[in-house]
Order: C-alpha cells, then structure tokens, then sequence
C-alpha cells in the first residue's frame, strides 16, 4: 500500500491540527451533523493525556473525531483518497453520512476512494470513530470486565498504557484516474552489479516506464513493464551506517502522455542467515541498540518528527544500530528516517500478549490455556494472518526491515502454539520470501519446552535474569544466562538476538550495594549481558529493553509506568546509556 505523496501526478491535503472530539456512543447517525461537544482533539495524538477527565482517560469504546475539509479546486478530474494512517484499535470513516471505511488493527493505514461523494472546491464533513476496545479476537487481545461499581473497564496482557485514537497523520489526496497502484522492490547483489526487481500494479490503463536514480539524480538504470529488472553497475549499498539510497521513478504512460508518477527510495541490499550468523550485503551484522516505544508524555502515542529526530539522535549517541518496533508497526516516518539513515529494524506485528500466564513481565500462572476455543482462537488467528498482511504490505520496500517479528512473547511453550504459529509463519515467507523471520521468545518458553523456535529463521530471546529472575544476585543471573543461551544455540544451531534485557531504575535513585531499581544496579545487569553475549558464538545482537521509560497501566510493580528506559521519559540519560554509549560506540561488530 504505498503511501500518499506529492509527485507530478498527484496531491496531498494534511488533515492534521484540531478537530471536534467527544467520547462514547453517539444519539445520531455518526457524520449526520456536527458532534455534540465541545471539546477538541489534536490529530496525530491519542487522546488519552489530554485532558483532566479520568473518564476520558481511561474511556472504553468509541469517541468520534470530525472537521470539515475543502477538496482543493484543482482536483476536478482526479480520484480523491481519504487516507488515515492509524486508527488505534479499530476506525470507520464518514463522508457527510456516508460510511466509506471500516477498518480494524490499530497500527497499519487504511483509506476509501471517495471520488463520487466529494466534489472539488466544495466541503465536505469528515467524521471518524475509533474504538480502543480489545478482546480475545483482536491483535493485541484483551478483555472488557465489568468492576463492581458497573464500571467497565479494558483489561490487557501487555505492559503499555492501551493509548488510542488518531495517533498518525490523516489526510485527502488525489491520484490521476490511471494509476499506480502498488509496487514491491526487492533487490539482489550479482558480483557488483546491484539487481532491482520492480513489480508494479496498475489501476487502469497504461505502460509503467521505471528509472532509477543515484545520489546526484543521475538515471543509471531504466526498464519497462510491470515486472522489471533494473540492473545497476558498481552500484552503492545500503548497509547499517552506509545507507545509500536510489530513487526509484516510476511513470504510469498513455498514449505516450505522462498518467501518472510515483517515487520511491531503494536501498540495495540482501539479508539472509547462514548457520550463526546474519548476513546483510553478505557480511555478518551484530545489531545493538533497543527495544522501543512510541511513547511520549501528553501525546502518548502520537507521531511526533521533533522526538523522532530526537530519539535517533540519541540512539545514534549510544552508537546503537537497530530497533525493534515493540510491539506494534511504527509510524512510516520512522521507517523512512531509519532507511535515511541506516538503522537495521525488526519489524513487529501488534500480536502481543499472546499470553494468559504473564502480565507485563510478570510471571505468574493463571492455569487458563491461552490456546483455546475460549481464550486465543481461530478468530484471533485470522486477526493475526491480517495482521501479518497489512504489515508486509506496508512496510515491504524500506531497506532498514531485515526481519519480520510475528508476535512478541506468545506462550510458546504451551499446548496449540504451534498449531498456532505454523501457518502464520508461512504466511509471512509466502508474503515476502526475501526477508528472514522470527518471533520473540520468553523466558518461561525454554529451549526445552518452547514449541514455535524451530520454525523460524533467528531466534529473539527476552531475558530479565537480574530483575525478575535472581534478583539481587547478579553471579547467579550471569550463570544462568549463559547455561540457557548455549542451550538454545546447542539446539538449534542459528542465530540468537537478545532483544530484551534490563531493569527498572528510578532516575536518580543511587546505591553502592546492590539494589535493584537504581541506575548502578541498571548498569551492572547490562554489562553482566554484555559479557555473556560476548562469549556465546550464536548471539548476533543486543537491544536494550527499554530506550526510554515508558507508561503502562497501573500496578504496583510499576513507578507511573515502565522504567526500564536507559532515557527517562523526556529522554534524559541514566547511568546506563553512558555504559552502552562506551561499549557501542568502541566495539568491532
Ligand atoms: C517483557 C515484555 C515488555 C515488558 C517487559 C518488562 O518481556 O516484552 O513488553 O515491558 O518485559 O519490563 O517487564
């Protein structure tokens, strides 16, 4: 699904800034007239900070955001789009009264060709709902429970505050009525010949005409056709910290007349395992850096360019090389800096919490089976095989996605996990054969009883030996972690990221003894990791759980949400980012 932009054909209308806001269930057909409220809501944002109202805050349903929007004059011969990058977990569109999108999953972008019910130079009124309810069927699962007062109330698996509404860019935009409709690049390397393979969709009529440009905006490669190969001499790599990109130019002709014009970068490059190690462009990468969170005060989820910049300033200061987009696809934007400049990403679908014996990190048996007719089921498989789909198609063309994470700490060691997991996992190969996949382990899920690894390409591993695991007693945590990650390399001989390990510290909380919670203590569990993945052949990368803190929901193990962030939540540094500062910014990968 490519994304809206500007080119010689077509036009883009950002809908961001105030609209009408009001929670809960409307008394009139939605988009019928203007909302009965007051209040006014940003967009990109959730909502859920923004006011002082707990019952907004904590709000479960629907609330409905509305403006009214001009369709520039000039657009009289062209289709026009409602695009919404993010409806966080489920959204529907109107046009006046007219339902033109439904759309369920939280993190990927979905739009309504509108083109017969807006006309250019006239208004419109623009009304979107979006429902933050989960259940055992959606991704990510959770259950609504009545409390005693007759509340309800949202309840999850995951350790992230459940932020909702419009938090990425909403926006109209125009396309000629011949059209590109998709494309899919992928690229091979033949000796120093870069191989760009271009598949492109039509909707229309029309020849696709493709040039690829370097740097200086040389065309150094053309092909015709909707299946094409553009073969690039000595070309340019793109690598971690080299990140060389081409531009794509693909023109949609007719009757030798310019249709319509779409421009994409192109990263070369390949990625493939070869026993222990992960190969980009054929040499073996160590990825260091984080698991992230779109997670930012007031905003909450909202897509924001000044902490994107921000965030990779800093993750640049640490030396790091990579991220995992824990636990949901980010905003494009950040996939598109992170192709610009030359982060390696895992990629991650919204399925976490897959799992009803741990809630937020913490280990604990419900005794329910999370794999259940009751519990996670065929529907929720079905939500997650869309999932899987909407992420590929999103995300299939940025060099900087090495590897598709299909859940995140799914109980994988439980019966029907791997009934589960299988097609699921074959899904994504048949979506995109050219790039590795895996899921992320935990620790209750050993190399013994897990039941899903085998499956996959790399293994992610998160561990917290240290914190929830010999607590206070790093010697042993030192033992044990070495003792599990040589039993998973002994089993299954391929590589093994660490993609979780840390421990909460209260900024500024500070101790000469061992005591969890402060920065020395934080410290000290990451360089006791550093030491073991330093010895275990099959480990090919480390990333910190978390960058920054982070809010969640409330409990008593949590101090106004996660602090595990090496950053605070404004994003200043703990003593542990100057350690992996030391470590990342020196070691030989
Ligand atoms: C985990 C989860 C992550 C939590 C973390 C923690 O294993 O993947 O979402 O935030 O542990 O801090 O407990």
């Amino acid at each position: 699904m490519l994304k809206p932009q500007i080119s010689a054909t077509r036009e883009l209308l950002p809908l961001d800034g105030l609209w009408r806001f009001v929670a809960g269930d409307l008394d009139h057909a939605p988009g019928s007239r203007p909302l009965p409220s007051t209040l006014e809501a940003p967009v990109p944002a959730s909502y859920n900070d923004l006011f002082v109202a707990p019952s907004l805050r904590e709000h479960v349903g629907w609330v409905w955001y509305q403006r009214t929007v001009r369709v520039p004059r000039g657009w009289a011969n062209e289709r026009v789009f409602v695009r919404v990058d993010a409806a966080t977990h489920a959204g529907r569109v109107y046009v006046g009264e007219q339902l033109v999108a439904e759309h369920v999953g939280g993190y990927t972008p979905f739009e309504a060709d509108v083109t017969d019910l807006v006309r250019s130079g006239d208004e419109f009124r623009l009304t979107i709902g979006v429902d933050n309810t989960l259940t055992n069927e959606t991704i990510p699962p959770g259950t609504v429970e009545v409390t005693p007062t007759g509340a309800r109330r949202q309840r999850y698996l995951h350790d992230f505050f459940n932020y909702a509404g419009l938090a990425r860019s909403v926006a109209i935009y125009s396309t000629p009525a011949d059209r590109i409709e998709d494309l899919t690049v992928t690229t091979e390397i033949d000796g120093t010949t870069g191989v760009v393979h271009v598949e492109s969709v039509v909707d229309g009529v029309g020849t696709v005409r493709l040039h690829l440009e370097d740097a200086d905006g040389d065309v150094v490669a053309s092909a015709d056709g909707t299946s094409a190969d553009l073969r690039v001499p000595d070309a340019r790599l793109w690598g971690p910290g080299s990140p060389n990109l081409y531009t794509l130019r693909a023109v949609l002709e007719r009757d030798g007349l310019l249709a319509d014009e779409y421009v994409l970068p192109v990263g070369i490059r390949t990625v493939r395992v070869d026993g222990l190690r992960l190969l980009v462009n054929e040499e073996p990468v160590y990825l260091t850096g984080f698991g992230k969170h779109e997670d930012t005060p007031v905003r909450g989820k909202g897509h924001d360019d000044a902490y994107l910049v921000h965030d990779f300033a800093l993750m640049g200061w640490t030396g790091a090389n990579s991220f995992r987009t824990s636990h949901y696809p980010y905003a494009e934007e950040v996939l598109e800096y992170a192709d610009r400049h030359g982060y390696l990403v895992i990629d991650e679908t919204a399925a976490v919490g897959l799992n009803l014996n741990i809630g937020g990190g913490i280990f604990g048996s419900s005794g329910t089976a999370t794999f259940s007719p009751d519990t996670i089921n065929d529907r929720t498989q079905a939500a997650h095989a869309q999932a899987l789909r909407e992420l590929v198609r999103r995300d299939k063309n940025h060099p900087s996605v090495i590897l598709w994470s299909v859940a995140n700490e799914p109980a994988s060691n439980e019966a029907g996990a791997r009934e589960y997991f299988e097609p699921l996992i074959a899904l994504t190969r048949e979506l995109d054969p050219s790039r590795p996949v895996t899921f992320v382990n935990l620790g209750m899920a050993t190399p013994e009883t897990d039941r899903v690894a085998d499956l996959v390409d790399v293994i992610c591993l998160n561990r917290y030996f240290g914190w929830y695991e010999d607590t206070a007693d790093l010697a042993s945590a030192e033992m044990h972690l070495e003792d599990e990650l040589r039993r998973w390399q002994d089993r299954h001989n391929r590589p093994l990221i660490v993609t979780e390990y840390g421990a909460d510290a209260v900024a500024g909380l500070h101790a000469v003894h061992t005591q969890p919670w402060t920065e020395e203590y934080q410290r000290d569990v990451l360089d006791l990791y550093h030491r073991v993945h330093d010895r275990v052949e099959a480990v090919v990368g480390e990333q910190v759980w978390n960058f920054a803190d982070f809010q969640t929901s409330s409990a008593i193990f949590r101090v106004d949400g996660n602090k595990k962030g090496v950053f605070t939540r404004d994003r200043r540094p703990k003593a542990a980012a100057h350690l992996l500062r030391a470590r990342w910014t020196t070691r030989q990968h």
